[in-house]
């Protein structure tokens, strides 16, 4: 999902190709650049849906979106041209006075500008007119990896929408805003941890979230310590996966325990209670409980500079997911297998939703390039897949801020 292509060597980053995109499709300069990173999730998979925590970093893999306000004649539109999309996203700006759902019965927008229109619809909903923009989108988030390129671009267009128009920006009104737009406009019912994580990075952290009560607290990142991404090129799609039988399969589990959630089930209650559950409902809380407890462990951890026990834990909560939560798959556990084989790896796990797309593991900096090369043999030797490495560094969460070299904001059109 999201406009985003596969990173390529030698391009340019999407910045620079949102900017030139721009002078292309629009002619003159942008006012103002929207970047918004990808998230890599080391630890609390599937909790989120369950009240529960998680440790996402938002990474720099980012999508960027050009723009300035509407010339007067179409200031009633957001006009989005992606350069990896063959249609522009053309969203007439939703009447504030609909709100959803009953804004959905006018949808006009199918694919990707879905995310863009849904976004614009919740913004307008919670704040009031908005004010129309033309922009191009330019991302180096591989899409369909796990990587979160959706949230990115809802939270790119909300920046975009939030900017023109003089929004205040609130990141965890934002996120659940975004959140809205993926369930009830797009259809895909995920939880709220990537737009959460997209919105709310911080540099050298990765971000302690309780998705009970929204919070993020950062946790620093060790310095010779990188997350690396591994990428099997395998790719799913959300919407027509499995996930929405995990929730269901985790709500089952949830009403025969008779808590409220989840996340308010502690080891010795899921012991004692285990007979009221169905062997496929015990095995996804038996992940859900263990994986809470892994998550704060390995903040734990992370904050005492102890990475050899972050990076166990993260191996422990691959095999929990592959083997309690089924949403594995045997390109991500060879890629994990031939991460943990490789000189300088902490630990190793797949990483988002699942069933395709990345992994991410703990590396000791000094053997980068080593580890690298091993986990990409080692993976090709177990499946013949070429996949790759991407060493990741820990960023700030999505913003929009003027564009460097234009005076002032405003039509800038022809020249
Ligand atoms: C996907 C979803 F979008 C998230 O909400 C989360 O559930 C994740 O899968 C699994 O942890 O990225």
């Amino acid at each position: 999902m999201g406009p985003g292509p596969e990173p390529a060597p030698g391009r340019p980053p999407a910045r620079e190709r949102a900017i030139a995109g721009f002078a292309a499709a629009f002619g003159g300069h942008p006012t103002a650049l929207v970047r918004s990173p990808a998230r890599v999730n080391l630890i609390g998979e599937h909790t989120d849906y369950n009240d529960g925590f998680c440790l996402p970093v938002a990474v720099d893999r980012e999508l960027w979106i050009a723009l300035r306000p509407s010339p007067g004649d179409a200031d009633d539109a957001i006009e989005l041209v992606s350069e990896q999309e063959a249609r522009a996203a053309r969203v007439t700006l939703p009447p504030p006075d609909v709100p959803p759902p009953a804004a959905a019965q006018r949808r006009t927008t199918e694919g990707w500008a879905g995310y863009v229109e849904g976004t614009a619809v919740m913004l307008a909903a919670a704040h009031g007119p908005l004010a129309g923009w033309q922009g191009v989108v330019a991302s180096d988030i591989p899409t369909g990896a796990g990587l979160s390129s959706s949230a990115a671009l809802e939270l790119a267009v909300a920046a975009a929408c939030a900017h023109i128009a003089g929004l205040p920006w609130d990141a965890l009104a934002m996120a659940r805003l975004a959140h809205r737009a993926e369930n009830e406009w797009v259809g895909a019912a995920t939880g709220l941890l990537d737009q959460l994580a997209c919105v709310s990075g911080v540099a050298g952290h990765a971000l302690l979230v309780d998705c009970r009560h929204g919070t993020v607290e950062p946790v620093p990142l060790p310095a010779h310590v990188a997350v690396v991404v591994l990428d099997t090129s395998t790719r799913r799609r959300i919407v027509t996966s499995a996930y929405a039988d995990r929730r269901v399969e985790c709500a089952r589990a949830t009403r025969l325990l008779g808590v409220p959630a989840l996340r308010d089930v502690g080891p010795s209650l899921l012991a004692e209670a285990a007979g009221r559950l169905d062997p496929v409902a015990l095995a996804r809380a038996r992940h859900v409980v263990t994986e809470n407890q892994r998550v704060l462990d390995v903040a734990a951890a992370l904050r005492a500079g102890d990475v050899a026990t972050a990076g166990a834990l993260l191996t422990e909560g691959h095999r929990s997911i592959r083997d309690d939560f089924a949403v594995s798959s045997a390109e991500l556990d060879a890629m994990v297998e031939a991460a943990l084989a490789a000189p300088g790896c902490l630990g190793a796990r797949m990483t988002g939703g699942g069933f395709a797309g990345c992994a991410a593991a703990l590396v000791d900096r000094a053997l980068l390039d080593a580890f690298a090369a091993a986990a990409l043999d080692g993976y090709h030797a177990a499946t013949g897949l070429t996949g790759s490495v991407l060493p990741c560094s820990a960023v700030a969460g999505t913003v929009a801020e003027p564009c460097p070299g234009v005076s002032s904001p405003g039509h800038d059109r022809q020249e």
